[in-house]
């Protein structure tokens, strides 16, 4: 259950035993691949926690993560740690040959953290592997180099732990400390084995953030969820040739003290493929930054969007015969899985919407934005063309204008008004004429900015030629498909991640693997409407914790109990729902989104991996009460919004109102009273 960990008089008690830890001697470690290291999810779960772990533990929280000496560089601040403990237990493993830096993290909470560099351990590999084998019977195959990493790192940890707890225990006298090392994902999960295998005494939590059969299996053409209970889990792991990493997995899954998943629906899958239920759910929050003035976020999305206008100005020149003001911008990202992460259906949906919106004779417009990294040979001409010719364009205008002020001040001057013709030059004309001639083009805006190497089997491409998405004239939906993650410097948005999102209107998830998808919750606290799924953790969180999360912005796909070609109905009519909805609406239902994002901050989701830990402590020191696990703070549910619309312009029952005074007009000024209302209602 969530429970809003601020409502709760309980939380000055857990600041509190925050404050306590040192005279505790408590201690909590945070082992992962990905701890200052950026490869995927679990970098952004470890980054975005480490100020409520501070804030909770203070020096007495560190991670540990591998040598990267490209991101160390910039990422961390090398120091000595502190405490005694931690620099003695650091020494003693330098003696033993090791390169280990030690600093803080340039993250918010700046947490202390000791870098591993695997390279200096290497020369151990086989006497790792035989301690492995002797004490696991678990062999590694030569050639896997990550998994030969993980084994080094892990061997680095268990040294660093067993020396630690002997450090800590004599710098408190010789009482035991209460240590917990929580490790992330089969990389770290040598380490927690070795913690076990030779008992030591620390308290061990272990969580998966996508299982690696789960994702195998997903990628393949598997009915995965409906077959989950019958697969060979060992015949599959050796089919696919990752069963010593399975093996691992597996271990680390059931040698912890504590097994946790990101979410539920990760914690069924794995029962059936790791063989063990999780403990506790630890659903990813996030670092929730909120503005001082309540309406920011709008502003911002205002902004932003004119950014991407700029974009589609240039990149649809020559069939540039759409409303920007009537246009809107829909998008998916992430990690170039093509079906895992629902690419293959929102296209189809796309198709569909196209169908669906000339059907009515929409004059909306939707650009929807597809971003995944595959591999490209750099911009096209086509689309570096389109911005040249609109720059080019812009310029001229300006140009022109500052003359043509100059010359009408003169004229206004001498004291008379000038006449329309005086003040725009033949030669003028002919410069604009000559920049509107280069605006003209021969084939369709393209789909892709960029040269996709292997165009033609590229799954995107494939999939929008079969549904026949070109960008024509008549298409109301047109596509870009960006191949290349986004950054500040890209010369065609030169726009960052986060500001791009800003200005979208919705993001579209419709994932079919997902243990939790960060995606939508990224959304979410931008206030941006998302579409996600009942496979992915996320949705089914907001499904369990909101009453109505359509209603909020939330839009949850059923692709676990219809057919795919329901799914991909489903899909179409959410997004056709959404193009129906006015400004106004939009407004509304934006501001009903970015409510939620409390919810998903990790003041409050902390409270799981806090009680993770306490249940793994317990696990070793029975005598500890066990306060977490009877629960903190209250349950909290998301109420359906009051000011619910009787019959807006959409005929589902969850678009947000129209106007209180039954006008549907395009103004922006969104009926503040209602919506205030609303908001005291739920606080
Ligand atoms: C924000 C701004 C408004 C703007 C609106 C556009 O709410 O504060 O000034 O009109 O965004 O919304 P839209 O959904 O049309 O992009
Ligand atoms: C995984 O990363 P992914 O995108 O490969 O871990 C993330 C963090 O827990 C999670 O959000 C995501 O669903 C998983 O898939």
């Amino acid at each position: 259950r969530f429970y809003r960990a601020e409502s709760s008089s309980n939380l000055m008690a857990y600041m509190d035993r925050g404050m306590l830890a040192e005279e505790e001697n408590r201690w909590t470690f945070e082992i992962a691949w990905e701890a200052a290291n950026k490869v995927g999810g679990i970098y952004t779960v470890i980054r975005s926690k480490a100020y409520v772990s501070t804030e909770e533990m203070g020096d007495q929280y560190c991670l540990i993560g591998p040598y990267k000496e490209a991101s160390a560089r910039t990422e961390v601040e090398e120091s000595p740690l502190g405490s005694q403990s931690l620099n003695e237990a650091v020494s003693a493993i330098r003696d033993k040959g090791y390169k280990v830096v030690t600093g803080r993290w340039l993250v918010d909470g700046n947490p202390q953290i000791i870098l591993m560099d695997v390279g200096s351990a290497a020369w151990k590999l086989d006497e790792f592997k035989t301690e492995l084998w002797e004490k696991s019977s678990l062999g590694v195959p030569h050639l896997d180099v990550e998994a030969n990493d993980a084994i080094i790192f892990g061997n680095m940890v268990a040294d660093f732990l067993e020396e630690f707890h002997t450090s800590a225990k004599l710098c408190a006298g010789g009482g035991q400390p209460r240590i917990v090392a929580h490790f992330h994902e089969w990389q770290a999960g040598i380490g927690l084995m070795l913690t076990r295998l030779r008992h030591v005494n620390v308290a061990t939590v272990f969580t998966t953030h996508a299982t690696l059969l789960g994702r195998y299996l997903c990628a393949g053409n598997t009915d995965f969820y409906n077959n989950l209970a019958t697969f060979s889990v060992d015949e599959e792991a050796g089919k696919r040739q990752i069963y010593h990493r399975y093996c691992i997995e597996r271990a680390a899954t059931h040698l912890s003290h504590t097994f946790t998943t990101v979410s539920d629906i990760t914690g069924y899958e794995a029962e059936h493929l790791l063989k063990r239920k999780p403990d506790v759910i630890t659903p990813n929050g996030l670092n929730v930054k909120k503005f001082s003035a309540l309406h920011e976020f709008q502003n911002l999305h205002a902004c932003s969007k004119e950014k991407i206008h700029e974009f589609v100005r240039g990149h649809f020149y020559g069939h540039y015969d759409f409303d920007l003001d009537k246009t809107l911008y829909f998008f998916i990202a992430g990690r170039y899985e093509f079906g895992n992460k629902g690419a293959d259906i929102f296209i189809e949906a796309l198709a569909r919407l196209n169908h669906l919106l000339r059907n009515i004779n929409s004059d909306i417009t939707v650009v929807a934005f597809l971003i995944f990294p595959a591999k490209t040979n750099n911009f096209n001409v086509e689309s570096l063309r389109g911005h040249a010719v609109t720059k080019s364009l812009r310029e001229t205008i300006n140009d022109i204008q500052t003359k043509i002020g100059k010359r009408m001040y003169e004229i206004c001057l001498s004291g008379r008004m000038p006449d329309s013709k005086e003040l725009l030059e033949k030669e003028e004309m002919v410069r604009l004429k000559r920049c509107i001639y280069s605006l003209g083009r021969d084939g369709l805006p393209p789909v892709t900015t960029h040269n996709v190497v292997d165009d033609w089997n590229d799954p995107v491409l494939c999939s929008v030629r079969r549904c026949n998405l070109f960008n024509r004239s008549n298409d109301r939906v047109k596509i870009v498909f960006h191949p290349e993650f986004l950054s500040s410097t890209n010369p065609l948005f030169g726009l960052d991640y986060e500001e791009f999102v800003r200005g979208c209107h919705l993001g579209v998830f419709p994932s079919y693997y997902e243990p939790w998808g960060y995606t939508p919750a990224e959304c979410t606290v931008m206030g941006i409407p998302s579409i996600t799924t009942n496979l992915s953790g996320f949705g089914c969180f907001m499904q369990e914790h909101i009453a109505d999360p359509m209603s909020y912005g939330i839009y949850i796909v059923d692709r676990r109990f219809i057919s795919l070609d329901d799914s991909i109905n489903q899909l179409a009519q959410y997004m056709f729902d959404f193009a129906r909805l006015n400004r106004r609406q939009r407004i509304i239902q934006r501001n009903r989104t970015e409510r939620l994002s409390d919810m998903l901050d990790w003041r409050n989701l902390g409270v799981y991996y806090r009680q993770a830990r306490m249940k793994a402590l317990h696990a070793l020191f029975p005598e500890l009460e066990k306060e977490i696990e009877n629960g903190i703070g209250c349950s909290i549910k998301y109420p359906r919004p009051i000011s619910e619309p009787p019959s807006p312009t959409s005929s589902r029952h969850t678009t947000p109102a129209t106007s209180l005074h039954g006008s549907d007009d395009e103004s922006d000024s969104v009926d503040e009273e209602g919506e205030l209302e609303e908001l005291r209602n739920q606080r």
